[in-house]
């Protein structure tokens, strides 16, 4: 997601400084109004003034330029008259413009600094306005990290065993990249995670699989999930090194806890593969798409879903694997996809979709978008069809960034990764699912490399018994607290009340 948002504040940038467009203020809000007191309010007001404040660099910038403009035009007025003096005027007049130009680039540069200073402005009276909302239980402070090896630099996606309770780990290893492009420092691989004794093992260097290399000559794994056939299921995202729909979702056949060594390729096709979540009783396989870089929307992306009967075999063997159609329009382009969303544009916040994925102990499905935290609940009936669909949380309401997420049948809450604000938030799925949700904030900290424990860009979570183990993604980019990937890399640990 990374190169987008950084194309996004380029593009709010450029428009900032060519006086054309401002940043699209916050969409009418439900409840309350601006005027209020009301949580709803407090946002308003912050979002407002922040627009308020785009708008006075706007026109500084505007005014800055024209000055520019006068400089060369009056010194032109002046240069008329006796021909033995045109030669020396044309010098200076030469000597001039080039001083103009080296003004105007100084001015350019100041001018882009400013915007830059706006930019940075807007997202703390945005950060402040949910700070103000957002109360947590000092008693869930996260200590005692599991500290994991300096090859561990970019950690993402846990799954447990259904079968052994074993605790696994993705690490893509995308962060520290020169530019965060070109070959990654260190591969990608599959860890197992001993979370008593807070040790990590890799099981499989999943980098160096000859069978699924791509032309990138890199693998992503983001979300695990393990299949009712024992198997590990992988989303591969390619995004982040070729974006023409080369992601995937990969097998890596296991026997137990051990990986074989045999990884297939079940899913090819895919734009941005980012959750993966296997239905609790076995029958679908669900994944979230991010981005599918449609150009008339500020971000779009979706939902997939793959029938038991389908997905088991495909990629083993003589059978072939599945390959999506490439989402141009939305639902109806590949049968496979459930759900499409366009993603709003808001003042502080990129456009990134649909990101974090579960379901609760009925059910129903749940996901959140990356970069504005907008939620939405599916409810689906025998046959995988969609019978119902809602949003649950709007676009920067209580939050403006959905991680991963995680449903805990033990504490029947689903619970998020808010990796822009290192938050964790929770809610209690409703049992009727046309009722609201209720959000509160189990923990957050502020920008930190993590060596105390604290969140450090959180991305996904599970609990076991009453420790919620997180996984601090800790690949920063301009819109979150975070602020730099740095050692230790770490899985946080709450101990839930
Ligand atoms: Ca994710
Ligand atoms: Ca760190
Ligand atoms: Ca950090």
């Amino acid at each position: 997601m990374k190169r987008l948002l950084i194309v996004t504040i380029t593009v709010l940038s450029i428009s900032l400084i060519g006086c054309v467009q401002k940043p699209a203020a916050t969409p009418p809000a439900e409840t309350g109004s601006p005027t209020t007191t009301s949580e709803t309010g407090v946002l308003e007001n912050a979002v407002e003034s922040a627009v308020d404040k785009t708008g006075k660099a706007d026109n500084h910038a505007g005014h800055d330029h024209a000055g520019h403009d006068h400089t060369g035009h009056d010194h032109a007025d002046h240069d008329h008259g006796v021909k033995s003096e045109a030669n020396e005027a044309a010098k200076v007049s030469e000597e001039l413009a080039e001083k103009v130009k080296e003004e105007a680039k100084e001015e350019t540069k100041a001018v882009e600094q400013k915007v830059e200073k706006t930019y940075k402005e807007i997202n703390a009276d945005i950060v402040a306005a949910y700070k103000a909302k957002r109360k947590f239980d000092a008693n869930n402070k996260p200590k005692d990290p599991i500290v994991l090896p300096k090859e561990y630099v970019t950690p993402d996606g846990m799954a447990v065993n259904p079968k052994t309770g074993t605790l696994f780990l993705s690490v893509p290893n995308f962060a520290r990249r020169p530019n965060d492009t070109g070959k990654k420092l260190f591969p990608a691989v599959i860890a197992k995670v001993d979370v008593e004794a807070g040790k990590t093992e890799t099981v499989l260097e999943i980098e160096n699989i000859d069978n699924i290399k791509v032309a990138t000559e890199q693998i992503g794994p983001m979300g695990l999930s393990f299949g009712p056939d024992g198997n590990l299921y992988v989303a591969d995202n390619q995004y982040f090194f070729d974006k023409s729909n080369k992601s995937r979702i990969l097998r890596v056949l296991m026997d137990g806890d051990k990986p074989t060594g045999k990884v297939e390729i079940v899913v090819e096709g895919t734009k941005l593969s980012n959750a993966i979540y296997w239905t609790k009783d076995g029958n679908y396989l669900y994944l979230t798409d991010t981005f599918f870089d449609i150009e008339e929307h500020h971000g779009s992306g979706g939902v997939w879903q793959f029938k038991k009967d389908e997905i088991l075999n495909a990629g083993s063997g003589e059978n072939p694997s599945i390959k999506v159609k490439p989402i141009t329009k939305g639902l109806g382009d590949d049968e496979h996809l459930i759900a499409f969303h366009t993603v709003k544009k808001l003042p502080g916040c990129g456009n990134g979709g649909p990101d974090g994925l579960t379901s609760d102990s009925d059910g129903v499905i749940y996901y959140g978008f990356f970069d504005t935290g907008e939620m939405h609940r599916l409810v689906v009936d025998a046959n995988g069809k969609v019978v119902a669909t809602d949003e649950i949380h709007p676009a920067c309401d209580y939050f403006h960034c959905c991680d991963g997420i995680y449903y805990d049948a033990g504490t029947n809450k689903i619970y998020i990764n808010d990796s822009s604000a290192n938050a964790i938030h929770a809610f209690t799925p409703p049992k009727d699912t046309k009722q609201p949700i209720t959000l509160e904030t189990v923990w957050e900290n502020g920008n930190t490399d993590g060596a105390d424990g604290s969140l450090d860009q959180p991305c996904e979570c599970v609990v076991i018994g009453k420790k919620m183990i997180i996984v601090n993604f800790d690949w920063p980019f301009p819109e979150l607290l975070n602020t730099a990937s740095d050692d230790p890399s770490t899985l946080s640990v709450i101990e839930l009340q």
